[in-house]
């Protein structure tokens, strides 16, 4: 039976911070040792990670008000989260993500010409999964954590020493599919790490509806050690990711972090917030911006240079414009596609519907001409 490590679950009460939104380094040992390898070079390039990631969801954002996406669910206000966890990860490691994790695929190495190709309608994925050992966005709220569960345990099974790491939000935790991951990844000891970027919301619900306590303390009950993280505070979340992500691949089992994060645009370009929140709550989270507070460690330890900022611009302009350039290239797929991949093999039942469609789409094409 494996004993279960709790000596971090002070952390539900005072979340892990290593940087404050001034920017200045907080003093915590334990968690400071986790980063020491994190120097001036490192620290920037987490900036750069950040300000590139925020650049590709705006450039998406922008794309789907000018008609370009079908849908887009931002991530601005998530990027110290998603960036600080991701760069915990090692290659071989796999991520089952949810709808929001742009930055973490970028982070992964997803090709920018391939993120929107989901959300403009003309593929069911937009990147190859085992290229980058991450799984396309899904949209099925919490089902990411069984699939990662599984995959994790598949791997301890054969003694792959990997981590598997799964995204979902606080909304998700009230899923039977969350709860039934833990549960299943607490028994079998499978080397998963649940990683719940609490962004305040489930579309138009507040995180207190889902949870009476805070939400790491879910994961005590399955005797899974938890801990609270200022998810936006990258260098943070990228010390206690790498605890966990070295406790699966030792053969620890899993662990759960909370991030605690605001999502500050709107659920999806589908929603409009103002609806059910105030502004002052979203100006309150500006000032714990996670770029912001990056920009300001790196002035007051003397990393911050017009040079540097030239090449980050640089940088981030020349991502959104393959975003940009790449999603209005996309070709728009042959209808008949549609049906290649319901089944590996052919099947008369699908043979039937897609020749139906087809000699739907010659009457249309006719009755167009007539
Ligand atoms: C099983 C299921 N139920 C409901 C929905 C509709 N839905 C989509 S996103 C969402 C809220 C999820 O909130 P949260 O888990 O906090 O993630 P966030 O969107 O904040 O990143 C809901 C209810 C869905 N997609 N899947
Ligand atoms: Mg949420």
């Amino acid at each position: 039976m494996a004993v279960h490590d709790t000596t971090t679950s002070r952390h539900d009460t005072y979340p892990v911070q290593l940087i404050q939104p001034d920017g200045q380094r907080v003093f915590d040992r334990e968690h400071a040792a986790l980063v020491a390898d994190i120097g001036p070079d490192r620290l920037r390039d987490l900036y750069e990670d950040l300000v590139v990631v925020r650049r590709i969801d705006a450039e998406a954002t922008a794309l789907q008000r000018q008609g370009q996406l079908g849908l887009w669910a931002p991530l601005h206000g998530q990027e110290a989260a998603q960036v600080g966890s991701a760069r915990a990860l090692h290659p071989e490691d796999y991520v089952f993500c949810s709808y929001r994790e742009a930055g973490v695929a970028h982070c992964r190495g997803a090709d920018p010409a391939s993120i929107t190709r989901m959300w403009r309608g003309v593929a069911h994925s937009c990147w190859d999964p085992d290229e980058i050992n991450m799984t396309n966005p899904a949209i099925v709220v919490g089902a990411q954590g069984l699939h990662a569960t599984g995959y994790a345990y598949a791997a301890h099974l054969e003694g792959a020493e990997l981590a598997v790491l799964t995204y979902f939000g606080d909304g998700a935790t009230s899923q039977g599919d969350i709860a039934e991951a833990l549960g299943f990844a607490a028994s079998w000891s499978a080397p998963v790490v649940f990683f719940c970027q609490n962004n305040q919301w489930a579309i138009s619900e507040p995180v207190q509806v889902q949870s009476q306590t805070p939400i790491v303390r879910r994961a005590y009950g399955y005797g899974i050690p938890g801990v609270q993280v200022d998810g936006n505070d990258v260098l943070a979340v990228l010390a206690v990711t790498r605890q966990a992500v070295a406790r699966a691949r030792a053969g620890g089992g899993p662990s759960f972090i909370e991030a605690i994060t605001y999502r500050m645009g709107p659920h999806t370009t589908a929603d409009d917030p103002t609806r059910y929140r105030s502004a002052a709550e979203t100006e309150l989270w500006k000032r714990r911006d996670p770029i912001d507070r990056m920009r300001r460690l790196l002035e007051r330890e003397g990393l911050w240079s017009s040079d540097f900022e030239r090449r980050v611009t640089e940088h981030s302009d020349a991502v959104g414009a393959t975003v940009r350039g790449a999603t209005i290239d996309m070709p728009d797929p042959e209808p008949s596609r549609l049906f290649d991949h319901v089944y590996t093999t052919a099947h008369p039942l699908i043979d039937a519907e897609r020749d139906e469609y087809a000699g739907y789409l010659a009457g249309f094409e006719e009755g167009v001409r007539a």
